[in-house]
This record gives C-alpha cells, structure tokens and sequence, in this order.
C-alpha cells in the first residue's frame, strides 16, 4: 500500500527568488494537506546528514553549499500515495527534462538548483520527516 506522506524542502534558490507562496499554492492546489512546515536553515553538518547518501558523488560538496547558502521551507506533506504524486508535480531532476507545469520546470534554474526536494521512497519520507520534525511540531 502506498504511504501517505512525503518530505519536501522548498530551496535556498527558491525561497531567496520568493516563490515560497506560489509553490505551497501549488501542493496545496495538488490535494497535500500540510502536517507540519518551518522555515530554518541547514547547518552543514545537517545538510552532509540529509544527503549522505551521495558524499561520494562529485557534486556532494557544491550541493551542500548551495543547500546552506540561506533559508528553505520544510514540510511534511500528506496524501493518498504522496510520494509518487509528489515526484510527479515536481518534476525531473534536471528542470531542463521536467514536464510542462511542473514545478521544477517553472521555477528550477538548473540539476543543482532544482528550486524543491522531495522524497523518493516512502521509507526515505518518514526517516526525512523525523530529521526535520519531532512528533510534537506534526498535525
Ligand atoms: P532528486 O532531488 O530528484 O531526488 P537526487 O536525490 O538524485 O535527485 O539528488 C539530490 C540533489 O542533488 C538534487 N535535488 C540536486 O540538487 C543535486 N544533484 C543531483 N544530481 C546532480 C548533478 N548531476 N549535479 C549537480 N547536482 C546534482
């Protein structure tokens, strides 16, 4: 059974380009209620943690500066099958492959700067919704 929540950080490239608004309008417009959202910032050691997964990739050291360079927005969002959904309204990794209206496409400058994260497995959202959130901060 597919799970019903997901992890998307909005990113420093989006949140400084002030599309915070215009991109909860569109989760929001997609059927995700919000369960839990904060604006923080990453310290680099949170940002290594978030992304361990790719330390031995070549591009680990400029995504972790980018991803600490200033404020993103948080959000634990839920909804029937929310991962999938999900990855579908936010489109590819490469905004330059994403589909029309989604919101890489719309807002992404480019592979690095992908404006949004989202979870890609339901086992990945619930161990990134407890990075970000205590029990106490979710609705
Ligand atoms: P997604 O965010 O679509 O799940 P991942 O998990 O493969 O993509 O990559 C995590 C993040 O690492 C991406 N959101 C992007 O910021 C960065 N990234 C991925 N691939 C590259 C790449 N080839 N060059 C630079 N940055 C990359």
């Amino acid at each position: 059974m597919a799970g019903n929540i997901t992890l998307t950080m909005i990113k420093p490239d989006a949140v400084a380009e002030g599309h915070t608004g215009k991109i909860l309008d569109m989760i929001i417009a997609a059927g995700y209620k919000i369960q839990a959202m904060k604006l923080t910032r990453l310290p680099k050691r949170k940002a290594e943690e978030f992304y361990a997964v790719h330390k031995e990739r070549p591009f680990f050291g400029e995504l972790v500066a980018f991803m600490t360079e200033g404020p993103i927005v948080a959000a634990i969002l839920e909804k029937e099958n929310a991962v999938e959904d999900f990855r579908k309204l936010i489109g590819a990794t490469n905004p330059q492959k994403a589909e029309d209206g989604t919101i890489r496409k719309l807002f992404a400058a480019n592979i690095e700067r992908n404006a949004v994260h989202g979870s890609d497995s339901d086992e990945n959202a619930a161990i990134e919704a407890s990075f970000h959130f205590s029990g106490l901060d979710r609705f």
